[in-house]
């Protein structure tokens, strides 16, 4: 889900709970807010970073606020306490279609109906006959309304970045409240997989049940499916499934490879260990009745004869065989990343903002820090802003960390975007808006200087399922002109995804990892996205001391650029 998708949604679900309150005017306020913030053209943040939000039509001061709450902290305190104030079947009843926050307020204040089983028991006992507006056909009607909501399908699959924070603040706040030792997420978010179905999250614990009372009763639990002594299944805002399982320490190696899959993966482990006589689940691996392997998943792998594979790669495509034969690729990890390339400037950046950057930065052992000017920021006082930004550079005490100021250029566009006055150490390309954008033919690449690499090859602001379906012609333009591709904590909002990555890798395109909009740890996701393409750091220019200096980049098979083709 996009920032702008998600605000809005959040909006439309205030407006429905102001409703079950009966309040008059503010719900319109926060539809018609959500309204416009869903056919905006651009990302909230690029307008929050501009200042401009209070230039959209309907959002006054107090939404502003709000927005920037969600941008800052992925949340709406407000929302959340208004959902405190209505029982979680409330809320369940309100979202069935046809039923909706009026006549849920109804049922609830007349009839101490509480939640979608709590109607289907009043209808059968008839506590709604002589109700007004409730006539026999009406009843019915609901009635079948409910019987269609429990058979509905599950919710869409989540965007990886937003799966990613849920789950990270989901595990802080059961390893601080409760006496978890282990912790981690399974299932595709910990492989990296471009969107999450669900998030599958196991831990051990000295007391299980408590765990397990505290995780059904997070603020952003919005209904329980299931509670038991070591399982719970609940849907957590803004519709996300998170099941959980407690499990033995003797068991959390097992578990942990069974519940991170994939599913084929793990159908093949499962004939490989036929074949050695022993057997293979969530607990361990078992010869008769003895026990093998399960503490962790490396004795699980070894009990098979593998080497452990690293989970982004578990997909059954080649790495088991790898495995078994020794070859499992050298994969880029988080520690062999040097900088960031890609980190927009604020609209006014300040000597705080650079400051927090910097100690980030520098925390990480990184040799350099590129800084953006955003694409829709070209064309200001960019001759003012550098001198600035290079002042609050030195104010910050970078040490050995060295500052790259990078520049987005659209690619194809007017040629006066570019940096005439060579102001920058790089640009980066971005494709031109809509999503059927190509690579620019021979005559565009006429700007003076070649980017470095090409940013934001996503979809259009609306974000959609799909990569971009022409993503073939800008890996085999950035081939040709020896320009690398970047990938994004995103996911599938990203544009490229792990089959193009991994097509990019074998044409000798370079990758840039670039982190989210929140602090560097984001970049984990980046550097998993490329695991999972089967990089290793040869392939990753942010790998390398120099970035991107003033050498083009060299990939491994990297073709030359064509004659004429610019620079
Ligand atoms: P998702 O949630 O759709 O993004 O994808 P996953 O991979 O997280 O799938 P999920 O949540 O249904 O199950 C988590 C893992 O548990 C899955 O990757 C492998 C394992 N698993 C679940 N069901 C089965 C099954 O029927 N057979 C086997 N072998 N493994 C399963
Ligand atoms: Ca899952
Ligand atoms: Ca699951």
């Amino acid at each position: 889900m996009s920032t702008n998708s998600g605000v809005a949604q959040i909006f439309y679900a205030i407006a429905d709970l102001l409703d079950l309150q009966s309040e008059r005017f503010k719900p319109d306020a926060y539809r018609r807010a959500a309204r416009s913030i869903e056919s905006l053209g651009e990302d909230l943040r690029n307008v929050a970073q501009r200042g401009a939000l209070d230039e959209i039509p309907g959002v006054g001061e107090a939404l502003h606020e709000k927005i920037g709450e969600y941008l800052r902290d992925g949340r709406i305190s407000y929302y959340d306490k208004l959902q405190a104030t209505f029982p979680p079947g409330v809320l369940e009843l309100m979202r069935i279609p046809g039923i909706g926050p009026k006549t849920t307020g109804r049922f609830y204040l007349q009839l101490q109906i509480d939640s979608p089983t709590a109607l289907a028991h009043a209808i059968d006992q008839g506590r709604l006959v002589g109700l007004s507006g409730f006539g026999p056909r009406k009843i019915e009607k609901l009635r079948e309304a409910l019987r269609t909501a429990a058979a509905a399908p599950p919710a869409a699959r989540t965007p990886l970045l937003t799966a990613w924070r849920l789950a990270r603040s989901v595990i802080s706040e059961l390893s601080s409240r409760t006496p978890v030792q282990d912790i981690t997420a399974a299932g595709s978010l910990r492989r990296c997989r471009e969107s999450v179905g669900d998030l599958d999250i196991l831990a051990t614990s000295a007391r299980p049940p408590e765990t397990i009372a505290v995780f059904t009763g997070l603020a952003g639990v919005r209904s329980i499916l299931l509670q038991g002594d070591t399982k719970a299944t609940v849907i957590h805002e803004p519709g996300i499934q998170i099941d959980l399982r407690v499990v033995e320490p003797a068991s959390f190696g097992a578990a942990l490879q069974y519940f991170t899959g994939s599913k084929d993966h793990n159908i093949h482990l499962r004939s490989l260990a036929r074949d050695l006589g022993l057997k293979i689940n969530e607990y361990g691996v078992l010869r008769g009745e003895e026990r093998v392997a399960g503490v962790t998943e490396a004795e699980v792998y070894e009990s098979l004869g593998l080497a452990w594979i690293p989970p982004e790669i578990r997909e059954n495509q080649g790495e088991i065989e790898a495995a078994q034969t020794g070859h499992l690729p050298t994969l880029v990890s988080v520690d062999q990343l040097r900088g960031e390339l890609h980190r927009h400037l604020p609209d006014a950046p300040t000597a705080e903002w650079m400051a927090a950057l910097v100690t980030d930065a520098r925390r990480r052992g990184f040799q350099y820090l590129g800084l953006v000017v955003p694409a829709a920021r070209n064309g200001d006082s960019l001759g003012r802003l550098v001198p600035e930004v290079r002042r609050f550079w030195s104010d910050a005490a970078p040490g050995a960390l060295r500052l790259r100021l990078g520049l987005e250029v659209v690619l194809g566009g007017p040629t006066d975007r570019y940096d005439p006055e060579s102001l920058f150490d790089y640009l980066i390309g971005v494709p031109a808006p809509g999503p059927a954008a190509q690579p620019p033919t021979p005559p565009a690449t006429r700007p003076p200087r070649r980017p470095a690499f090409v940013g934001h090859l996503r979809l259009g602001p609306a974000g959609g399922d799909a990569p971009r379906e022409s993503t073939g012609p800008w890996i085999e333009w950035c081939a040709t002109h020896g320009v690398a591709l970047e990938l994004t904590p995103l996911g599938i909002e990203d544009g490229l995804d792990a089959a193009g990555a991994r097509r990019a890798r074998e044409a000798g395109v370079g990758l840039v990892l670039s982190g989210g909009l929140g602090d560097l740890s984001e970049l984990e996701l980046s550097v998993g996205r490329a695991r999972r393409a089967w990089v290793s750091a040869e392939g990753v220019l942010n790998s390398r001391a120099d970035g991107v200096g003033a050498a083009a980049p060299k990939g491994p098979k990297r073709k030359r650029p064509a004659p004429g083709a610019g620079n």
